[in-house]
């Protein structure tokens, strides 16, 4: 049984739902923050319409849900205009919200938590589920750059800044330095080693915000949490459909979506696997990724953009390391966890990563320079 949703909820939105007695309600556990479940009406997922996504969003960490749900919905109705007439599938070429009896975009329970819904991606799966090919990455890479191009008509104006400094490297290095300073858990001692790598690769946490600052890097509307779990594919074509969890969607750097996607996608190993002899950064992944997203983004890409590739994707693997591990010295306070040291074998993994990848810059530089 689930705790967390009931009926009650469900019958709050306008979905298709015929009866509410017999629905198959399945717990989605991938996401750190909100709480997702896929609710089915037996006999009808097929047609699309009878299976949906409801989430309950984490308001302590998005502590403005209405400006956030306004985000999601400008960006969906805006991608599904540019879509519906050029794509031969429209109604899976973005996440489709289902409005509240009320005609809102959310609702709230009885706790005052609020709940949203989307239409189910029907037949898909995302990318993290399959045995992923060299014509899947390179088919991410290139729905990326659509992404990004996509949304180079919309006015970033309309979008509230949902998490301040989300990927501002500098700001969270600083977090760090606090998390360690205060070790409110008192684990900073089983942390040395990896406090002392961390704080060690202060270098790298500006190359983004300079150009940003500067200008030599645009402001762009980006996703800003591309993992391979959030881009979902046909589950039989493995053709990319959408990308999904549009929470963080607002004003970044192109470079923040690259690093994030490769961040995911070029390790041998999930984010949390905690025998690091399996955890290593795949270049041909990079290679394949980079080459769908180049032969899409080139042509807007500045040069200050490019020259940056390689380097965004040790930059963003770096700052989830940190945050994993300023989480673990705050005492678990962000990322849901499922054992004490969950946040710790997250950070150490994604420090491994980062290792890799400075070891390849050289080499990745070549890479992305063979392919322009
Ligand atoms: C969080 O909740 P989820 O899994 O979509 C986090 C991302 C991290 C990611 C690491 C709002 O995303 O920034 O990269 O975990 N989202 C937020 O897996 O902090
Ligand atoms: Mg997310």
């Amino acid at each position: 049984m689930n705790e967390l949703i009931n009926t009650d909820i469900i019958r709050l939105f306008k979905t298709d739902l015929t009866s509410f007695d017999d629905l198959e309600i399945v717990r989605i556990i991938s996401g750190h923050i909100n709480v997702t479940y896929c609710v089915t009406q037996p006999g009808c997922a097929d047609t699309g319409r009878g299976q949906y996504i409801f989430q309950r969003i984490n308001h302590n960490i998005f502590r403005d849900p209405e400006g956030l749900m306004r985000n999601i919905q400008l960006v969906t109705e805006y991608v599904y205009s540019l879509k519906k007439d050029t794509s031969p599938d429209p109604e899976r070429s973005t996440l489709v919200l289902v409005p509240a009896t009320d005609g809102k975009v959310f609702a709230r329970d009885s706790e005052g938590y609020y709940w949203r819904c989307y239409v189910y991606l029907r037949n898909s799966v995302n990318l993290d589920m399959v045995k992923v090919t060299r014509k899947t990455y390179l088919s991410a890479g290139s729905a990326l750059a659509e992404f990004q191009k996509s949304l180079m008509g919309f006015d970033a104006s309309q979008l509230v800044e949902v998490i301040p400094d989300f990927h501002n490297t500098v700001k969270r290095f600083e977090n760090l330095k606090k998390a360690v300073a205060e070790n409110r858990s008192g684990r900073a001692p089983n942390a040395k080693a990896d406090i002392e790598f961390a704080l060690g690769l202060e270098e790298i946490t500006h190359l983004i915000t300079d150009g940003l600052a500067s200008g030599e890097i645009p402001l762009r509307v980006t996703h800003n949490d591309t993992k391979l779990s959030n881009i979902m594919i046909d589950r039989d074509t493995k053709e990319v459909l959408c990308f999904i969890d549009l929470d963080t969607v607002m004003p970044g750097s192109a470079l923040y979506d690259f690093g994030d996607a490769l961040r995911a996608g070029g390790s041998s190993a999930a984010e949390d696997e905690a025998d690091l002899t399996k955890v290593h950064f795949v270049p041909a992944n990079f290679r394949n990724f980079c080459k769908g997203y180049l032969s899409g983004a080139k042509e807007f890409l500045t040069p200050a953009e490019i020259a940056l590739l390689p380097e965004s994707v040790a930059i963003m693997t770096y700052e989830c390391g940190i945050r994993f591990l300023s989480d673990y010295l705050d005492g678990d306070v962000y990322f849901h966890t499922s054992y004490p040291e969950h946040n710790l074998v997250r950070a150490r993994n994604q420090f491994k990563l980062v290792s890799d990848i400075l070891g390849m810059l050289p080499a990745l530089h070549a890479q992305v320079g063979k392919l322009l």
